[in-house]
């Protein structure tokens, strides 16, 4: 009997590992304790994001996606065969002064698509092998990327984050803490129409294009954001890149919302260069409510089957 209960119970902690090492693998701060109102992001709360700089100082942002790859935009590295000047800042929630975990990495190649010529014209996605990998901490995770059919709309919490500027031209003060605001996607047609309010700034947002932000204006990602990421929380909590900064008509203006380059539709591209697992944006999908259920139920059994071995035992 007891022998029983002993099978049983490295059983489904054996399964139970496995599966909270699957669901664990990215998207998901170690550290929680974020400030709610504050504009500024509490430490570890944004674990992928990267400061992409030059010899000039600070370039873009980026974001972490697997032990050796970053993902930016193109933009970015208007050479992307001249990048020896090029350093990319690791586990930051600073800019100026001392981070625990930082690490700097200078960059073996940029992958651009090679039909990108303009941010405005779409296809504004770098991947960015790093020349020595990461390690990971509380402060350096990487982010889950989406598979090629999610889908991220206005009833998400989706956050962007970056050391960029204030205000137009305002650049960040003081110490230079990491910068998170929450903005509701905007769908295409929305943002088309948006745009076509001033037909002398109008662009076309594309397929691989994606708008979020505010119709009012006042809240907006600005100079020096591009390249980072536009995160979306899904059903089982974790957070999956749904955009990368990518351009704008000023900051916070009405009817100027932030255009980022959409993930999903690099699905394929990103896999086919770099292979890391991808998940569904969606917080309606029924597989990934399954899922989290079934992960929940899991981590019951364990808990029970460990009580009642430890009484059956005693
Ligand atoms: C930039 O130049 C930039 N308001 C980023 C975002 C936006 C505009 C410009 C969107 O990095």
């Amino acid at each position: 009997m007891q022998n029983t209960s002993y099978f049983w119970t490295v059983f489904l902690v054996f399964i139970g590992l496995l599966w909270m090492g699957e669901a664990q693998e990215c998207g998901r701060p170690q550290m929680l304790n974020r400030i709610v109102g504050d504009s500024s992001a509490s430490e570890g709360a944004w674990p992928w994001q990267v400061d992409i700089q030059n010899g000039q100082g600070h370039v873009c942002g980026g974001n972490v996606i697997k032990e050796n790859w970053i993902l930016s935009a193109a933009h970015c590295f208007p050479n992307p065969n001249d990048i020896s000047s090029y350093i990319i800042y690791v586990g930051w929630q600073q800019m100026q002064g001392w981070n625990p975990d930082e690490t700097s990495h200078s960059i073996r190649r940029v992958v651009v698509p090679l039909g990108y010529t303009n941010s405005q014209l779409g296809q504004d996605i770098a991947l960015v092998e790093l020349a020595s990998s990461v390690v990971w901490t509380e402060h350096i995770q990487p982010v889950s990327l989406p598979t090629a059919s999610a889908e991220f709309s206005s009833d998400m919490r989706c956050m962007i984050t970056g050391w960029g500027d204030i205000r137009d031209w305002v650049t960040l003060q003081g110490v230079g803490p990491l910068q998170e605001l929450q903005v509701p996607i905007i769908d295409s047609k929305t943002c088309q129409d948006m745009f076509l309010k001033n037909p002398t700034e109008n662009i076309d947002i594309r397929y691989d294009m994606m708008c979020a932000g505010f119709q009012e204006g006042g809240k907006d990602s600005c100079q020096g954001d591009s390249g980072g990421p536009l995160v979306c929380q899904v059903s089982d909590g974790s957070w999956v890149q749904a955009g990368i900064g990518s351009f704008g008509f000023g900051c916070d203006k009405p009817n100027r919302p932030g255009v980022y380059a959409k993930v999903s539709s690099f699905a394929n591209y990103i896999q086919s260069h770099v292979g890391v697992q991808q998940k569904s944006g969606s917080s309606h999908n029924w597989a990934d409510r399954v899922m989290v259920r079934a992960a929940q139920l899991i981590e019951k059994l364990i808990a029970i089957t460990i009580t009642a071995a430890t009484i059956m035992s005693s």
